[in-house]
């Protein structure tokens, strides 16, 4: 929590909460915990993977990935208004997820990343104006995206960026955060 403390102190005002190597009790108190910092913080919680763990969690999303339960499944769980975000990696899968009820289509990795476990290939901006063409819903790009290289992921088409090392690792992680937030006009 002291990770997600110091990303609203500068302004975050939508956190993905991630733990691959968590259990699903420890995920499920991480969200928790999660959900009630930041809700007088007016920033919004996504939980990573699992729909009934953001349902339980009164968490405002959950985003899934192409092997998660599917967009549908997700909705019976969260019903019509909780966001649910979907991960693509190629002009395919985009389409498809554009068919879905999803609320937000992700894109990546649009550059190398070190931080995703077997990524899929690159998208790259070209393939990501490829696929701006055939979406419609916002796209959240993702992947090796730094604040040198967000202000050209927008203008290839991205609504918006989703960064986990350029933020985590900088040495001061609030000040970071709100660098995006001017860098993006956001
Ligand atoms: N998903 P960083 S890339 C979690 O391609 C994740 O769907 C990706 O981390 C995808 O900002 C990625 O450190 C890692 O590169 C993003």
């Amino acid at each position: 929590m002291v990770v997600a403390e110091q990303l609203l102190e500068g302004g975050a005002r939508l956190i993905q909460l991630r733990n691959k190597g968590a259990n699903t009790r420890e995920l499920y108190q991480q969200a928790v915990d999660l959900v009630r910092l930041c809700r007088s913080r007016k920033c919004k919680v996504i939980i990573n993977d699992r729909a009934d763990v953001a349902w339980l969690a009164r968490a405002q999303g959950v985003h899934v990935g192409q092997e998660d339960l599917g967009v549908k499944l997700c909705r019976k769980i969260l019903g019509p208004d909780r966001i649910i975000g979907i991960s693509t990696h190629n002009l395919e899968q985009a389409r498809q997820a554009e068919r879905t009820a999803a609320s937000y289509v992700a894109v990546g990795p649009i550059f190398p990343t070190g931080t995703k476990d077997r990524p899929a290939p690159v998208v790259g901006l070209a393939g990501l104006r490829e696929i701006r063409k055939v979406v419609s819903k916002p796209i959240v790009a993702i992947g090796g995206i730094t604040r040198e290289t967000a202000a050209e992921v927008i203008a290839a088409g991205a609504d918006a960026v989703a960064v986990i090392s350029d933020i985590l690792k900088a040495p001061n992680i609030s000040e970071r955060t709100a660098e995006y937030i001017t860098l993006l006009g956001k």
